[in-house]
């Protein structure tokens, strides 16, 4: 039994560089919680690294860490610096316990990459700044206390790059708006699990959410308004400059996305003049309804020069490579040259759009990214022309819908069983071609409160992390869930209100 129960165990073991009988002794010699460490599971890591070699022994830190680190980890040191406060590890100059941070010159590392090594200390090694913080996101995750208060660490070797660029999420704050304070603390928490993409749904038939100067009814009345049973308001260009300099510092870019040409009740109620002559309901919308509104594109005059204005303003206020227009659900004649159109102001702007894979219709320049949203669209024809996708398919990556089937106050369309976290995680980006990366979507008509909000996004935005970070060759579900179990600490940690089976 106890020979079976070895073999289950080496045969958990990824990447391993102690051999099977050496770890067999390893097995008779350590304590109990060492054991835990040095073998039996993967590390409890999330996303999983590409590169693991363990080692025999452990590290336990002192009380204290002394960081050695270069001037230019200018957002790693801070980010490590969190952990430890977080963790109540204090920094002393004189401790035994050494945490080394340095920037190399490895092209294998590339632009985000790392190199984490714990021996009799800890050395961290990256080509930037970016690849040393996600380094500390890794560390972090082994820094969790032992059942005696140590912080007991596996000797290892780890080296680590993303599959993908985008690793996203995408927040609906305009059907119910998500508060300053939510954003900052769902960025942080994004980045712990090395997610990069933090795309703003800003504008909807129930709000408008971003000030722009010179349409002060956008927020006024589109600000005020918001789905039944949701939160109303607004983010200031003061908010939004502040929200991106505090995900800059965690290596999140914020996507800002106006919804064009249709999903602007909220814009028409405020500015009546962008409705085409004949409609009549011109008031705010708070029901559930989508496909309903609708610029009016047979007023170019009047169309244009505001969207022109309000995409220059987004452009000002948010340093995105991307932004994304979105043109999904909407039928109009005049669709695909308002695409083409808006598509191209955006690269006039020194920018590249993205739209829902609607857009997919219009004669846009090959650089434009489309996020595909239906599983079964047929991206092939664009695909063919050279464009590159964000995968978001429902039935894996709508996390409006449930944790299980039929929980309340989520929605089915896309598959009726839900998108529990086994669902989500089974999608294989590997499938797809020409994938920039994976976002996961959280629409907000039936998620009004941010304990509904962590409940919808996590621990699912795991899977998304995985996904997204992690090569396929190294997923596989059983493993990645004992791995949630043991982020639990993590979650907590971080003050998340995780939906719990
Ligand atoms: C589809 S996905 C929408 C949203 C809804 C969502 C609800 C997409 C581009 N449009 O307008 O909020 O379904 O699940």
């Amino acid at each position: 039994m106890k020979i079976l129960y070895l073999l289950f165990i080496v045969s958990f073991i990824v990447g391993c560089g102690t051999s099977d009988s050496h770890r067999a002794a390893l097995d008779t010699e350590l304590g109990t919680h060492e054991k835990a460490i040095v073998q039996d599971k993967q590390l409890p890591l999330i996303p999983y690294p590409q590169s693991i070699t363990r080692h025999s022994g452990t590290l336990q830190l002192s009380q204290s860490v002394v960081l050695i680190a270069p001037q230019k980890a200018s957002t790693a040191m801070p980010a490590l610096i969190r952990v430890l406060d977080e963790i109540n590890l204090k920094q002393d100059a004189s401790s035994a316990s050494k945490i080394h941070i340095q920037l190399v010159d490895e092209p294998i590392l590339g632009a985000e990459g790392y190199r984490l090594i714990i021996n009799n200390d800890i050395k961290l090694s990256a080509n930037s700044d970016a690849g040393l913080f996600y380094g500390v996101q890794t560390l972090s995750q082994l820094l969790i206390k032992q059942q005696d208060s140590l912080f007991i660490l596996p000797k290892v070797e780890i080296t680590d790059t993303p599959t993908f660029a985008w690793r996203g999420n995408m927040l609906d704050v305009a059907r119910s708006f998500l508060p300053v304070e939510y954003l900052k603390q769902h960025i942080e928490r994004m980045a712990r699990f090395k997610l990069n993409r933090l795309h703003l749904h800003l504008t909807d038939d129930q709000g408008w959410r971003v000030e722009i100067a010179g349409y002060p009814k956008l927020t006024e009345i589109g600000g005020a308004s918001a789905v039944e049973g949701g939160r109303s308001g607004f983010y200031t260009q003061d908010q939004i400059r502040q929200l991106v300099k505090f995900a800059q510092d965690r290596h999140v870019t914020l996507v800002p996305e106006v919804d064009l040409p249709g999903h602007t009740q909220a814009a028409i109620a405020a500015y009546n003049r962008l409705a085409c002559d004949d409609v009549t309901n011109l008031a705010p919308y708070n029901g559930l309804e989508v496909g309903f509104s609708k610029l009016c594109l047979t007023k170019p005059e009047t169309t244009y020069p505001f969207v022109k204005d309000v995409l220059t303003q987004l452009v000002a206020l948010f340093p995105s490579k991307y932004i994304h227009i979105g043109g999904d659900e909407i039928k109009d004649p005049l669709y695909a040259e308002f695409i083409g159109r808006a598509t191209r102001m955006v690269e006039e702007l020194g920018r590249t759009a993205i739209a829902w894979e609607e857009g997919s219709v219009a004669d846009n320049n090959p650089d434009v990214l489309l996020q595909l949203w239906n599983d079964k669209y047929d991206i092939q024809p664009a695909l063919a022309r050279g464009h590159q996708i964000i995968l978001s398919p429902c039935s894996y990556t709508y996390f409006d819908h449930g944790n299980y089937t039929g929980q309340a106050n989520t929605y089915d369309w896309c598959r009726k069983e839900g998108v529990p976290l086994e669902r989500a995680y089974q999608l294989n980006p590997q499938n797809f071609k020409q994938v920039i990366g994976v976002e996961s979507a959280m629409w907000s008509e039936l998620v009004h409160t941010n304990e509904a909000a962590d409940n919808r996004l996590w621990p699912r935005l795991l899977a998304t992390a995985e996904l997204a970070w992690t090569e396929e060759r190294h997923r596989d579900y059983p493993r990645f869930l004992s791995r949630v179990d043991s982020v639990i600490p993590i979650l907590d940690r971080l003050n998340i209100k995780y939906y719990q089976d």
